[in-house]
């Protein structure tokens, strides 16, 4: 019987699921630093995406997050998403690059999950109620046009400040399908 219990209390380290990498986002850590409102190349469903920045001084695991807006869209983090120091993820609707405008995306919203309205709509990091960062987009006051990503101005990279428009502006760098944006860099 002894020798039993020794065996199990040996192995069962083995047999514990590892906990995922990196500590759990704080609010402001991550901030939303670049948004694909309304891809021309490509068809919305396919070429919508959202840019993420860990702008602390740890790696942060996103397992658990839901990025969402005030109404149906819910995206959750489902399985382990670490984003280093410094580092961006990018959230998207299709995986393939040939698909989805011409990037690799970090994490796969399907389905109605991620859907940004063109003229105006809110993403909110949602960490278990507390919210990380958010941000609210309208067309008449933000730089909205089709087939351009808007990019956070990198001396913005502030979950207050990335709330005002004119922290914002049309990306100008070409994407390979013909659109501008520059996701995950
Ligand atoms: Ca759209
Ligand atoms: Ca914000």
């Amino acid at each position: 019987m002894i020798f039993q219990w020794t065996i199990l209390l040996l192995i069962s380290p083995l047999m514990m699921p590892a906990m995922p990498a990196g500590r759990p986002p704080d609010p402001g850590e991550l901030v939303i630093t670049e948004i694909m409102v309304d891809p021309h190349a490509t068809k919305d469903t396919y070429g919508e995406y959202l840019e993420v920045t860990n702008v602390s001084d740890d790696p942060v695991q996103l397992l658990g997050l839901i990025v969402r807006d005030h109404d149906r869209d819910w995206c959750p983090v489902t399985r382990p998403l670490l984003v280093p120091a410094g580092r961006a993820v990018v959230f998207a609707r299709r995986w393939e690059p040939s698909a989805n405008g011409g990037f690799f995306p970090s994490y796969l919203c399907t389905g109605h999950a991620l859907h940004l309205k063109n003229d105006r709509d809110s993403i909110v990091l949602d960490w278990y109620g507390v919210d990380i960062d958010e941000v609210t987009y309208r067309a008449r006051e933000w730089p909205l046009e089709p087939g351009k990503a808007m990019e956070l101005d990198r001396s913005c990279y502030d979950s207050a400040i990335n709330d005002e428009p004119s922290a914002w502006a049309r990306s100008r760098t070409p994407m390979p399908s013909g659109d501008f944006g520059t996701p995950g860099k």
